[in-house]
């Protein structure tokens, strides 16, 4: 990679230097001095570059994956949408995975579990479900669905349109640490032991069960359905104020702790009113915007993007991002902030200039 950075200069090469690096390299060794300014940079030097996923484009190929390939010889019927800064890496930013998923009328995509934690945004179609510890729940256009790390999980399509969500998995992150491991249930759907709605009744309503101690590190409650959250956008745009960069923005929470859902993954629910011009905003997790409603466009450091409902865009690490709406807008979007925050990383700053 290319030193940009004017933190530290590069020395100047020298034959008798070089032979130097040559003889280290043969012991597995090399001089910081000729790295220092890449692997500590002044500020985040990312190869994630901004960049959209349009819907209209991707749906006829995915569409195409869905007459090529079965959900159970696939196991997940994904099509990845990768980062163009780094291609053949299965991720959407550096820290992220992201893919549009199809299941089909008829289809089951069997159960397992791995150690990376999911979740699923749906885009569209009606009647599918995904099981969590054993609990279905139905998937509606605009809700956001956690898998916790190591739990199992399966979809179905009982209905009969096709079904599809975008996945948000923290990959990256489970292989930097090599922690990952994954496995089969015994059965292709797991055992159907509660009711739908149990985990919303049990954490959902602003109650919890007494002396409740949480299980995991993820939240109890695995589905937020869009209908309330989108009610929740509404009554707060009517109350106002607007914040000048993000409108009005808010996270998903676990009800238990008042944490992010995910240990690794934060998630994010915004609306920016028709006519709304944000002012730039950057931060140091790169984050992934999903489109439910509206259109408008974003400039992210020197790009402009402009999206419509059901598109993917990313705004990479530290990049300054400015929304315009030309509609009234809702945009999920996710990241690794609390990771970030976790380890005493996470930098945010309103305002272009560093
Ligand atoms: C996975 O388990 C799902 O369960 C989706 O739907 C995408 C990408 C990589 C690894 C596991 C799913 C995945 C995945």
């Amino acid at each position: 990679m290319e030193i940009r950075s004017t933190f530290y200069v590069k020395p100047k090469s020298s034959p008798e230097r070089e032979d130097f690096n040559g003889r280290l390299a043969l012991k597995n060794a090399a001089p910081l001095w000729n790295v220092l300014g890449t692997i500590v940079p002044r500020e985040p030097q990312t190869r994630t570059v901004p960049a959209i996923w349009r819907y209209d484009e991707l749906r006829p190929l995915l569409m195409e994956a869905g007459r090529l390939i079965t959900a159970e010889e696939a196991e997940r019927r994904v099509v990845i949408l990768e980062n163009p800064g780094l291609r053949g890496e299965s991720r959407i930013t550096q820290s992220l995975y992201a893919g549009l998923q199809l299941i089909l009328p008829g289809e089951v995509a069997r159960t397992h579990r791995h150690t990376a934690a999911a979740l699923r945004l749906v885009i569209e179609g009606q009647g599918a479900y995904t099981a969590v510890d054993g609990e279905r729940t139905t998937m509606h256009p605009g809700d956001f669905i956690l898998t916790p790390s190591w739990a199992y999980h399966d979809h179905g399509n009982p209905g009969n349109t096709p079904v599809v969500w975008m996945d948000g998995l923290d990959i990256p992150i489970v292989n930097m640490f090599d922690s990952g491991f994954a496995e089969h249930h015994p059965d292709t759907m797991q055992p159907v032991s509660k009711d739908e709605g149990d985990s919303q009744s049990r954490y959902g309503s602003n109650l919890l069960p007494i002396e409740y101690t949480p299980q995991r590190k993820s939240s109890p409650l695995f589905a937020y359905p869009y209908a309330r959250s989108r009610e929740t956008l509404d009554r707060l745009h009517r109350g106002g104020p607007l914040h000048p960069s993000h409108g009005i923005k808010l996270q998903f929470a676990n009800p238990a702790t008042g944490g992010y859902p995910m240990p690794t993954i934060g998630a994010f629910l915004q609306f920016l009113p028709r006519g709304f011009r944000g002012l730039p905003y950057r931060s140091t997790d790169a984050t992934v915007f999903h489109v439910i409603e509206g259109c408008g466009n974003s400039q992210v450091g020197k790009t402009s993007l402009s999206w419509q409902a059901r598109d993917i865009f990313v705004v990479p690490s530290w990049n300054a991002v400015t929304h315009e709406a030309t509609e009234d807008v809702v945009l999920f979007s996710f990241s690794d902030r609390p990771v970030q925050k976790a380890l005493g990383l996470w930098r945010e700053l309103e305002g272009a200039t560093t």
